[in-house]
């Protein structure tokens, strides 16, 4: 399996990300919660160098709150500000402003110091695609004005917002690396949908995820298939085609619809229909 997505227009963004960081006071780095490790772009955390920065642990409402708890008091052990997210309720938006506005106040306060007029705090949203940078955006707003969808690669060009009188935001589009070399980090963005799906093999990406949630989540895929823990086949495929004749996913001749089981197994891991999950261990800080 070789995944590896860096097209022309995540090029742009990056080299747009790089010219604006100068114009930024703080910038909103949002990761994954249940990837908060693969999520993290490198470049990116090398371009915003010192930069002040939050991070925002997004889509929280998908991932292990316990696994949650533990990242967030990993980032802060190494001294970053970070929150726990869910752009798609607005859980922990207040937070995240308050925490923006008081990673700035320095700067700000030093401008002030110099005689230059107070002006709003200008941040910057950073995340791979589809993580939940301009329904964010939205959010803060409480209007649909940045275009969202449950796909990868939505938001193209770069738009500046106002929030109230204090704060403006630059969404951004998602970017990921040019070297994607760890390809156990391609597969959890892959699932977790950072990664257009016709960029991948799919049926290598969800007999890993079917192998995995047999491995480990064995009841979820029980409860949700009606399945029996000693029926469950060793094979991958045997798997797919039980859950196939289950949901009733036969083509003529009572053949599997393969492709259309593995949709479905994608659509409900994505969705939260198979529980929530954390592909992503915690660093043990110790
Ligand atoms: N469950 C859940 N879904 C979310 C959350 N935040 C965003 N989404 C969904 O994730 C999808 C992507 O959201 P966008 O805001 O378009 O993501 P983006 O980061 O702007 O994506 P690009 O512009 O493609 O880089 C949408 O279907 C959102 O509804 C969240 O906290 N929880
Ligand atoms: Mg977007």
């Amino acid at each position: 399996m070789h995944i590896h997505w860096f097209p022309g227009h995540m090029a742009k963004a990056q080299r747009m990300i790089r010219e604006q960081l100068g114009l930024i006071d703080v910038v909103i780095e949002l990761l994954d919660a249940r990837i908060p490790a693969s999520s993290a772009n490198p470049v990116i955390t090398e371009l915003i160098g010192a930069k002040p920065r939050v991070i925002a642990l997004n889509k929280s409402d998908l991932a292990e709150t316990a696994q949650t708890t533990e990242w967030l008091n990993h980032f802060r052990s190494m001294g970053f500000t970070t929150v726990t997210l869910d752009a798609s309720s607005g859980k922990g938006t207040k937070e995240l402003v308050s925490k923006v506005e008081q990673e700035a106040s320095e700067k700000i306060a030093k401008l002030t110091a110099k005689g230059i007029k107070a002006r709003a705090v200008r941040a910057m949203i950073l995340g791979i695609p589809n993580v939940g940078k301009s329904s964010l955006i939205n959010r803060l707003l409480g209007t649909a004005t940045a275009k969202t969808g449950d796909k990868p690669g939505v938001t193209r060009g770069q738009q500046w917002l106002k929030v109230g009188k204090n704060l403006e935001l630059l969404d951004t589009p998602g970017v990921l690396w040019p070297k994607m070399d760890d390809q156990e980090v391609a597969f959890r963005l892959a699932v977790t949908g950072a990664i257009k799906d016709d960029i991948y093999d799919m049926e290598k990406v969800i007999s890993s995820l079917v192998a995995l949630l047999k491995e480990n989540y064995s009841d979820r895929l029980c409860e949700r298939y009606k399945l029996q823990q000693e029926d469950l086949p060793e094979d991958a495929a045997e798997l797919l085609a039980l859950i196939g004749a289950k949901r009733g996913c036969l083509r003529s001749g009572g053949i599997v619809d393969y492709e259309k089981v593995r949709r479905i197994i994608l659509t409900d891991f994505r969705s939260g229909k198979l529980g929530k999950f954390t592909l992503d261990i915690p660093y043990n800080n110790q």
